[in-house]
């Protein structure tokens, strides 16, 4: 079964870890596998906004070879891109006007890509303000959608259900100071039809499960569980069960 078909026949939540290549260091990095492992995490995540030690395709060998999870890229940029992964959120910044991250970046790597065996899922990634100012909202050159506009997020996030998007990220980015508020989520899920990642400051099992309960049908953690990567068992047991 491909990735994405997995995510939406999936009925219960399902969890994702971020490892950031630009972080990457493999004893640390075997501890957080380690516990994706015993999490039973559905997901790595692979990526980030900058990526300047040029790691991408070490990590993902070193991931590879130590774990059996799915490994979906997740670009900030059209140099991100590996065949050696398994698939990649093919990226388009929808609550953004910056024509490189909506489909210029796109170009550059589209052609060579429907070549490789990488599967594509076509994501709409939202950058939504959560306290403060974050890598990705700062590379990206874009203005994040504001914290109390539900409404504005939920029409985003449809416009890209309707442009044939087949999954809606929201984050608020990496090390955000707080999370998503569960008003945008359920607005944001109420409104779609197909599935929800959210991102961005989860630091808990209580707000991991507050996020599912709002309609998450993905969680994605990072710095949480490079910091602990006990939590990340924490919160996969948690999570299944919801
Ligand atoms: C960032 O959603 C991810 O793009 C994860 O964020 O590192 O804050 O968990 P954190």
């Amino acid at each position: 079964m491909s990735i994405l078909a997995d995510i939406e026949s999936s009925n219960k939540a399902q969890i994702a870890m971020l490892i950031d290549p630009d972080k990457f260091e493999e004893s640390q990095v075997l501890k957080q596998i380690n516990a994706a492992n015993n999490a039973e995490v559905d997901y790595i995540f692979l990526g980030g906004s900058l990526i300047s030690n040029n790691a991408l395709d070490i990590s993902i060998e070193f991931i590879k070879a130590n774990c059996n999870i799915p490994l979906v890229l997740f670009p900030g940029n059209s140099t991100h891109v590996s065949s050696k992964a398994d698939a990649v959120l093919f990226l388009s910044l929808i609550s953004g006007r910056n024509a490189d991250l909506l489909i210029g970046n796109h170009i550059h790597v589209a052609s060579w890509i429907k070549k490789q065996k990488l599967e594509v899922i076509p994501t709409g990634y939202m950058l939504i303000e959560c306290g403060r100012l974050t890598t990705a909202q700062y590379i990206s050159n874009t203005i994040p959608i504001p914290y109390d506009k539900p409404d504005i997020a939920s029409a985003t996030a449809v416009a890209g259900e309707l442009l044939g998007l087949r999954t809606i990220y929201i984050d608020g980015g990496s090390g955000a100071e707080k999370t998503i508020s569960v008003q945008m989520i359920s607005k944001v899920k109420q409104s779609i039809d197909i599935p929800l990642i959210v991102g961005g400051g989860i630091k808990s099992v209580e707000s991991a499960k507050k996020i599912v309960k709002a309609g998450a049908d993905i969680i994605v953690i990072g710095n949480a569980a490079e910091e602990n990567p006990d939590l990340i068992t924490d919160i996969a047991n948690e999570i299944h069960q919801l």
